[in-house]
């Protein structure tokens, strides 16, 4: 029998931003509603793609170059795409991933300035058509995000960064929401918690009405 295909949602935004927060109300969301689905990561998701996360974050004595960078987010993601998402997804399952292809647009490509037609190479090399169906954007001056995370100790290769690099981040992200309106929802992350989790969850009632 043929099972209908699952949906794939993405949360993204800056550093510090509420991701691991919100996504707990989008899980109580699907709960609520008896969809089965599975809560994965990027980069990481699977034993291996977890080892190259472990690569990606630490800080090492030899620099990572940028294309490094680049090339191991997409292997992480191939391992991740093809040992976890898809089956997933093929089994019925709704996929929700802290993270994906978007932030490699907006760390590799506006924050290290990397090519996104090469980045887009990549994407398709990887996923070939798959793309997620709706995408959450949590928006935040990366100022307040980095306050915010600031009490959980070391900061990893990502979290060094300066200032500058999370603003490019930032408005990359908007790009891509103003390009894709019908796949990505922008929610303000500035406002209380209660709130931003209101506004997500009505998002979401949208988002999902629009798609199914
Ligand atoms: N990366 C990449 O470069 N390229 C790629 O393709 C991919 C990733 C996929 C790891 O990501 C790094 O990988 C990431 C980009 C890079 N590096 N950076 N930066 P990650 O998602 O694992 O790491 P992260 O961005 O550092 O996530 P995070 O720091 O865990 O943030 P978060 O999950 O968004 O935040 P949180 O832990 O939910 O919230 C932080 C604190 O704020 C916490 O105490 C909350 O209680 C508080 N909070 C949350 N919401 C609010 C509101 N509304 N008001 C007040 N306080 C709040």
């Amino acid at each position: 029998m043929n099972k209908k295909r699952g949906l794939f949602l993405t949360l993204e935004g800056v550093e510090g931003v509420g991701k691991s927060t919100n996504i707990e109300f989008i899980t109580q969301y699907l709960e609520q509603r008896g969809i089965e689905f599975i809560l994965t990561r990027e980069p990481g998701g699977t034993h291996l793609a977890e080892k190259i996360r472990g690569l990606l974050l630490e800080v090492h004595d030899e620099p990572l170059t940028e294309l490094s960078e680049l090339l191991l987010v997409f292997a992480a993601r191939a391992q991740h795409l093809e040992r976890l998402i898809k089956p997933a997804l093929e089994q019925g399952k709704w996929v929700v991933c802290d993270r994906f292809t978007d932030a490699t647009f907006a760390y590799q490509g506006a924050g290290r300035g990397l090519d996104l037609a090469k980045i887009s190479v990549l994407q398709s090399m990887v996923q070939g058509k798959l793309r997620p169906d709706l995408t959450i954007i949590l928006d935040l001056d990366p100022a307040i995000g980095m306050q915010r995370a600031i009490h959980r100790g070391s900061l990893d290769r990502f979290e060094q960064e300066k200032q500058s690099f999370f603003e490019r981040v930032r408005t990359a992200y908007l790009k891509i929401a103003a390009a894709e309106p019908q796949r990505c929802l922008v929610i303000d992350a500035s406002k209380p918690l209660q709130d931003v989790k209101t506004d997500l969850l009505a998002a979401l009632e949208r988002g999902l009405a629009a798609i199914n």
